[in-house]
């Protein structure tokens, strides 16, 4: 078995790991990335497009903003559609001047591997971990395999960004583990489409038929979703069901049907809330992914693997140039009050905005919820203020 040796080992090549193995680096702390794809099914991974305003100056000061910047679409508000009425939530003005940026979570990985492959830092690819040990030691190690064989990492540090289905969340002895479940009675049917949105800002809809949401990746590429049963398989929708369906629960008098175009790639995402703590076992650390799981609705999965990122590239680095603890030893908690505001605001978004089939006391309880988020200055101003920047507040 090859034998390497690092500072901090990183599993998984999304945005949680390739940030944070950037940062590093550019501290001149030494790691490695290994994921177990390759590089063409890691950057053509279609998820997640909304980059909160703290997140985006984030990568902008890590200098990972370039494109972001360049292609990204600055958006001032996003609209609430219900009862057939449009509300609009000016995002900006009430944040101090701070908007929300779409762009797609594929280009930050594609712009993130670009640096590291540029610089030539260490990223393995098609290299699936295996085994993490060691943990509660000095020099805990990780083993691999590679295409050339498999391979031992040492190192000081692992962290886990191995997303949901990685094994360092499994590392971590289940007495000493909760994890906190919840899935959704519903799905996501999403489609990116080669279709100029009718739409200059995203829209929220709860019809009575369901949920649908209007998002896009640019001036002429759409992204759009419909709730589906949790049932529902792919290939008992064509493409014209999908617009059709998209027609009617998105449809007003002043734009009947939404632009379409050939559609791109479709998927189906099941709605999931997970949390789990502690988010450290001895000298693994878990981030993004790894340690909790967003429904979609809140558009909080990849800002809140970056605000990971924020807090852990911070202790480590504290921890190698001034050989500090305190960030380390509080890094659990500090992410774990983010993570649990980030659930409590997605669980909002996600229940008022799915109709019940089944409970019309929940729909009426739905709709009472979904007034005061745009008749309620407050709740309006809350739900804007967590929209934009919950992971900077
Ligand atoms: P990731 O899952 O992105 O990355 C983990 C990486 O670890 C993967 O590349 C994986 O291959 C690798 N890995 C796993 N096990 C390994 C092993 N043993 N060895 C080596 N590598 C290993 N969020 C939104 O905000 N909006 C959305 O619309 C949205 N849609 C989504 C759709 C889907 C289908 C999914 C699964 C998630 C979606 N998300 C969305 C959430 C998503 O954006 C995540 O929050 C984001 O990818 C988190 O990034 P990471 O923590 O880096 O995890
Ligand atoms: C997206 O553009 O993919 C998107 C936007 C907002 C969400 C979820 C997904 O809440």
């Amino acid at each position: 078995m090859k034998e390497l040796r690092t500072q901090v080992a990183i599993i998984g090549a999304g945005p949680a790991g390739l940030l944070l193995g950037h940062i590093l680096h550019e501290q001149g702390i030494d790691n490695i990335v290994l994921e177990r794809r390759d590089r063409p099914y890691v950057e053509a991974r279609v998820r997640a497009g909304v980059i909160e305003y703290g997140i985006a100056k984030f990568l902008e000061e890590n200098g990972v903003g370039e494109r972001m910047l360049r292609q990204g679409l600055k958006h001032d508000g996003v609209e609430l559609r219900f009862d057939r009425t449009s509300y609009r939530i000016a995002l900006t003005e009430l944040n101090g001047g701070k908007p929300i940026t779409v762009y797609g979570q594929q280009e930050v990985v594609k712009d993130l591997i670009a640096l590291r492959v540029g610089y030539d830092a260490p990223l393995m690819f098609e290299t699936e971990v295996t085994n993490l040990d060691g943990l509660t030691t000095d020099a805990p190690f990780i083993e691999a395999d590679t295409p050339d064989g498999k391979v031992r990492i040492t190192c000081d540090y692992i962290a886990g960004c191995d997303g949901t289905f990685g094994p360092a969340s499994k590392a971590i002895p289940a007495s000493l583990k909760k994890q906190f479940d919840r899935i959704y009675p519903f799905s996501w049917l999403g489609i990116i489409a080669q279709a100029a949105p009718s739409t200059e800002e995203l829209i929220y809809c709860r019809h009575e038929r369901g949920f649908a949401l209007y998002s896009m990746r640019s001036p002429t590429v759409s992204r759009l979703y419909l709730g589906v049963p949790n049932d529902e398989k792919l290939e008992d929708w064509t493409d014209d069901q999908i617009w059709d369906e998209l027609d009617v629960r998105l449809a007003t008098e002043e734009v009947p049907h939404i632009t379409r175009g050939p559609i791109l790639e479709k998927g189906i995402t099941t709605m999931r809330s997970i949390v789990i703590e502690p988010m450290r076992y001895g000298r693994l650390f878990l981030a993004g992914d790894a340690a909790h799981i967003v429904p979609p609705t809140g558009a909080k999965g990849m800002n809140l693997a970056i605000g990971d990122v924020r807090e852990l590239s911070r202790a480590l680095i504290a921890k190698f140039k001034k050989n500090e603890d305190a960030l380390l030893e509080s890094y659990s908690d500090t992410c774990l009050e983010r993570v649990w505001r980030a659930e409590e605001f997605s669980t909002y978004m996600t229940q008022m905005l799915h109709p019940n089939p089944t409970d019309d006391f929940e729909n009426g309880v739905q709709l009472a919820r979904l007034r005061q988020s745009v008749k309620s200055p407050g709740a309006t101003e809350t739900l804007a203020r967590n929209y934009v920047d919950l992971n900077s507040l």
